[in-house]
């Protein structure tokens, strides 16, 4: 067997920004543990545990009331842990799902029941075998009501996609913006391609996340920050924010996701931002229910 890897930081700081009352950590996955919750035959990396507990004691830590858990690639399309996940946390998570394509109605509704709002369709080819656009679109029409699709690019393949994303029926989310080249700044030709999308539809967020895989340069991410402040500042009802914990296959550099959290005011400098960005906006996505009635 491959040796499991750890990719998260061991020590993160303790941030010195503290997010608004009820805050959500939009994008974050749980790997096992393995004994419960075997990986896919197929995953592409091999993880050490990163389980629940971890997760919410992270959580905490932070500063952060709620999380969005994203099934997480080496899980495959066996949701069981992160549905576990779900279900420890108080009503305190959500998550979004990996599915066949093929799943029955039935089985959709179970996904509901446990908490899931959304599928994520993964075209990272290392990551995945396979990303069937057609069966993804046919799937993205019988979802179950107020579910969103999540979709993970990068950035030269928008093109390619843009016919498959024009005809989703339902809300979308990007993953950390079509993974930008954040070096060509703000004006570059990624960020241009990535708000052409954006601009052709109202119901396209993004979650400016990933500053550890998007600039090259490592901490402070001032590229990262450059870019990504402008579109926070023209989109300010539809990005989401999340730590990506726990980073799956980073290898190399661990991000320290207190530092993360730091990066939050440099994007989005204004109070009123910071909401939209940390509470708003997700409540909108996956507690409609309690967005609505804090309105
Ligand atoms: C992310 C990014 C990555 C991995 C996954 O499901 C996954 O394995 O999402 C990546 O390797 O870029 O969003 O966590």
């Amino acid at each position: 067997m491959p040796e499991r890897i750890v990719s998260w930081h061991a020590d993160p700081s303790t941030p010195r920004y503290t997010p608004p009352p009820g805050a959500v950590d939009a994008h974050c996955h749980v790997f096992g543990p393995m004994a419960r919750f075997p990986f896919s035959a197929k995953a592409k990396y091999l993880p050490k545990d990163a389980g629940p507990e971890m997760l919410f004691a992270l959580r905490d830590k932070l500063g952060f009331a709620r999380n969005v858990i994203v099934q997480a690639s080496c899980h495959g399309t066996d949701n069981a842990a992160t549905l576990d996940a779900i279900a420890r946390s108080g009503g305190r998570a959500r998550g979004v799902a990996v599915v066949d394509p093929a799943i029955s109605e039935n089985d959709l509704a179970r996904l509901h029941e446990g908490g899931m709002r959304g599928v994520r369709f993964n075209f990272l080819k290392r990551l995945v075998d396979d990303a069937p656009k057609d069966r993804f679109l046919a799937l993205s029409r019988r979802l179950p009501e107020g579910w969103h699709v999540v979709i993970y690019f990068e950035a030269d393949i928008l093109e390619e996609l843009r016919p498959f994303v024009d005809a989703i029926p339902v809300p979308i989310v990007i993953d950390h913006m079509g993974r930008p080249d954040v070096t060509q700044g703000p004006g570059g030709a990624d960020m241009r391609a990535f708000r052409a999308l954006l601009g052709s539809r109202e119901d396209i967020w993004t979650k400016v996340t990933c500053p550890d895989r998007l600039d090259p340069a490592g901490p402070p991410y001032d590229a990262f920050v450059e870019a990504v402040r402008p579109l926070v500042a023209d989109y300010p009802t539809r990005v989401l924010w999340g730590t990506d914990w726990p980073h799956p296959n980073q290898q190399d550099v661990l991000p320290d996701d207190g530092s993360l959290v730091d990066i939050i005011p440099r994007i989005a400098p204004t109070e009123q931002a910071q909401k939209l960005l940390l509470v708003d906006n997700p409540m909108a996505l996956y507690w409609p229910e309690i967005g609505a009635a804090r309105q």
